[in-house]
């Protein structure tokens, strides 16, 4: 066995250069070609192969030391049999490629991958073994840059909001028969996409009643000479509506760390039971329709979800979701948030129910609303204010 002194390789034009990344600890076993450090220039990050297989004896500089060409970085050791055949002494460690001749070559290959992204090349070859893009990380480094912590917390958190919680088959075995039966594709993807939901987004949930007695009249009415059925979920589609054009950060989606898109169209999805699981088909440019013409739409859509004839355009580019449970029941409940959304209504059962007005008692249709958001985009003064626009357009009559 020998040791050998490894030392900052020839720097180009480059005086000294910073170790951004010490990518081996004492006692790794290296291959020949192994990443040993990162060194940055102002112009280029390049990594450090290791010219030996061995293992690392001790390692003698930090990350964020400035180091110069010839300086000792680490020990290696290695087997003398195979040192000797390659002819190579500690002295004579094969000169590296200029930093400014390499590293071009190393970024342009990173550039292609990760166009725009600050990563050394020792995060870039995880992320590009690991299929992570790190477009998705935001860097705590100097200039942005993504770190290996960066990196290591994005995939300990990736594997936690993937991680989805399963019953013990074995322990529940002895209580009795059963059978095991398939889930369908859509209520699997439906099951990821909640828990992702679930798990990355701080939901709250805000709670609402309106009375649409006015309405339900109006409405009745209007089912009288309409051709199509409305719904009153096709009043509270338009007074939703309404509301995100009023409230613009209710339609929005939080595209970065503190950077909103605020989306000046309004599209609702709408939850759709279907045998096959719940599908969300959206309609566009509510606020140009009108109660009847919301109404058609809500009767296409839900029998192209129930008869899987749904295009592509029909589920994409929802702003805001609206989930009616409708004559079903609940007196309300907390819908997930569909993302990239920051919102979701939810609709249960109105019923009838006697009110005190002036000394008299008065029948009023109530119907209870309840409103998830995203707490990271909406505090809880623009929920109730958002919701209480609903209530008194529904109220007042549309
Ligand atoms: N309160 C009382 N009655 C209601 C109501 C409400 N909030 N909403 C609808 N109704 C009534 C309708 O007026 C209709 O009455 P009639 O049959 O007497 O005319 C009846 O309930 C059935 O309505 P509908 O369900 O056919 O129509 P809709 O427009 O209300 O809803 C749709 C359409 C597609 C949203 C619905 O069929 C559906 O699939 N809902 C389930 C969505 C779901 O599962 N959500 C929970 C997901 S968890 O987030």
């Amino acid at each position: 066995m020998k040791e050998i002194e490894l030392k900052i390789p020839n720097l180009g034009e480059a005086e000294d250069t910073e170790i951004i990344e010490i990518s081996v600890k004492i006692g790794d076993k290296l291959k020949k070609n192994d990443p040993l450090i990162v060194l940055e220039s102002e112009k280029a990050a390049m990594e450090v192969p290791s010219d030996f297989a061995g293992v690392i004896k001790d390692i003698v500089v930090k990350e964020g030391e400035n180091v110069k060409e010839g300086a000792v970085f680490a020990v290696i050791e290695v087997e003398e049999k195979i040192e000797e055949s390659k002819k190579q002494s500690a002295e004579t460690i094969p000169e590296a490629p200029k930093l400014t001749d390499r590293a071009p070559q190393k970024i342009e290959k990173s550039l292609k991958d990760f166009s725009g992204i600050n990563a050394g090349p020792a995060v870039r070859k995880i992320a590009r073994e690991l299929e992570i893009d790190l477009k998705n990380i935001i860097g705590s480094g100097r200039n942005k840059m993504i770190t290996k912590d960066d990196l290591k917390n994005y995939i300990h958190s990736s594997f936690a909001i993937q991680k989805m919680e399963y019953a013990d088959l074995k322990s529940l075995e002895d209580f009795g028969d059963y059978e095991i039966v398939n889930q369908s594709k859509i209520k699997k993807a439906g099951a990821k996409n909640l828990t992702k939901s679930w798990q990355s987004i701080p939901h709250v949930a805000h709670f609402e009643e309106a009375d649409i007695t006015k309405i339900e009249k109006q409405r009745k009415d209007l089912n009288k000479i309409s051709a199509v059925k409305i719904t009153p979920l096709a009043y509270i589609i338009k007074a939703t509506s309404l509301a995100l054009e009023e409230f613009p950060l209710m339609n929005s989606s939080l595209v970065d760390d503190g950077k909103l898109m605020l989306k000046k169209y309004v599209n609702i999805g709408i939850a759709v039971d279907t045998d096959q699981g719940l599908v969300v088909p959206v309609i566009k440019d509510v606020c140009t329709l009108k109660i009847g013409e919301i109404a058609d739409k809500i009767l296409i859509i839900s029998a192209k979800a129930r008869e899987k004839k749904l295009m592509k355009e029909d589920i994409e580019g929802s702003t805001f979701t609206i989930s009616s449970l409708g004559n079903i029941g609940g007196t309300g409940f907390s819908p997930i948030i569909n993302p990239p959304e920051v919102g979701i209504i939810g609709v249960s059962r109105a019923k009838p129910v006697p009110r005190f007005l002036e000394g008299h008692i008065k029948e009023e249709t109530i119907l209870p609303l309840s409103l998830s958001y995203d707490h990271r985009v909406i505090n809880g003064v623009d929920a109730g204010k958002f919701m209480s626009f609903i209530k008194s357009i529904l109220e007042k009559g549309l």
